[in-house]
């Protein structure tokens, strides 16, 4: 049987990962990082709580990754941990060093120490890419990034890559484009949107304020997404791949698909807010993942407009349930 240790379990990815991997036959370990509340709201949500197998550890403390090494005997290790909120990264632009960058170095340097014949994936993003330089963003763009976060995730590809090339490690690093899904985190936008268009919907809340709504992005659907991580780590040689639908929409066109799908306009209720505006932006981001769809067979299953709708029925049911529902698992759900 297969063994796989996913870092970031509890987040969106690593959730339909773990729930990807247990139906494909492993044996699934994650690692958790210590909180003083729950975390298992996504995992409960996709039914795997019991499936899944956890360890306390965190991404800045080596020796705990050595020890879930030793305790999962993984084949596999999927390194989705991460500060991964572009905006906290210049609150706390240090700690995101540590977890999103020198976190990845920990890790590897844990596979390498302990059994270097371990496949590892790296969760690297379009935001290296950052300020765009070409039309379409491949595997060989240039990256500039605009954002602590963003850097920090290119020394994780950069390293990724060294210890590949150095110590002939099966690394791969995955650059995906953003993906969302009902399991999105309530601070990203489309999570953001999805959740204030159930609110207003049903009278819980009169306006949405956002930032920049005409920044573009390449969204695609997380369950659409994690299949191709799995590809990547199950292929003759380690290489990088772009991982993107190759369509990019606007914030405010986001938001017109998400109201009009309850029958609302969003210019009645979105509010532009300086406050959401961010230190330096990514206007646009717009994926080629050719490589990915002929390597490795990935396809894009999900449209935008069906991911939204997705987002919107949940949030939807689950703000109608808010009333029956205890106050901890609300907070976990961004309410
Ligand atoms: P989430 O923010 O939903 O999940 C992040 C996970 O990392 C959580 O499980 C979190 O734990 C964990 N974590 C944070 N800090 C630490 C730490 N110090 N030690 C151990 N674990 C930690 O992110 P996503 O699931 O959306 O993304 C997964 C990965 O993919 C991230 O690395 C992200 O940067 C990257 N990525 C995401 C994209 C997207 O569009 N979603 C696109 C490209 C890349 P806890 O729950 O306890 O906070
Ligand atoms: P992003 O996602 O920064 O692309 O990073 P996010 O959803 O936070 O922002 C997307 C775009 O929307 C604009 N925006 C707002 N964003 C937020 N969060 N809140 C607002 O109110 C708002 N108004 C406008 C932003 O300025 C931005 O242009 C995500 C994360 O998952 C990263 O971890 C991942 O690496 C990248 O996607 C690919």
């Amino acid at each position: 049987m297969k063994s796989a240790l996913i870092t970031g379990i509890t987040g969106q990815d690593g959730a339909y990962l773990a729930k990807l991997l247990l139906n494909n036959g492993y044996n699934v370990f994650g690692i958790m990082a210590r909180r003083s509340t729950s975390t298992m709201w996504r995992l409960q949500f996709l039914g795997i709580e019991k499936e899944v197998q956890l360890i306390e550890g965190d991404m800045t403390d080596v020796s705990s990754l050595v020890r879930a090494l030793q305790v999962s005997k993984p084949t596999e290790v999927y390194n989705l941990a991460a500060q991964s909120f572009v905006g906290t990264s210049w609150d706390q632009p240090i700690t995101t060093a540590h977890i999103t960058g020198v976190g990845v170095l920990n890790m590897l340097e844990a596979i390498r120490l302990t059994d270097p014949s371990i496949r590892f994936y790296q969760a690297s993003t379009s935001e290296m890419f950052g300020l765009i330089q070409e039309p379409m963003q491949s595997e060989t763009t240039p990256f500039y990034p605009r954002s602590p976060y963003g850097v920090a995730k290119l020394y994780g590809h950069w390293i990724t890559v060294n210890y590949r090339e150095s110590f002939n490690m099966f690394a791969c690093s995955g650059i995906l484009f953003n993906h969302e899904s009902p399991l999105r985190g309530i601070e990203f936008v489309t999570r953001k949107v999805t959740d204030a268009v159930a609110r207003i919907k049903l009278g819980k809340q009169s306006e949405l304020r956002l930032g920049n709504i005409d920044a573009k992005r390449d969204w695609g659907f997380a369950g659409d997404y994690v299949k191709a991580m799995w590809l990547m780590l199950q292929q003759e040689k380690p290489d990088d791949y772009v991982v993107a639908t190759g369509k990019t929409t606007t914030v405010r066109d986001m938001c017109q698909i998400a109201f009009n799908h309850v029958g609302l306009n969003y210019e009645d209720y979105v509010v532009i807010d300086p406050q959401f505006y961010r230190p330096a932006e990514v206007d646009i981001l717009l994926g080629d993942s050719s490589k990915a769809q002929q390597n490795l067979g990935w396809e894009i299953e999900t449209s935008l407009e069906q991911l939204i709708h997705m987002m919107v029925e949940a949030d939807l049911h689950r703000v109608g349930n808010e009333h029956k529902e205890g106050s901890a698992s609300l907070l976990h759900l961004g309410a």
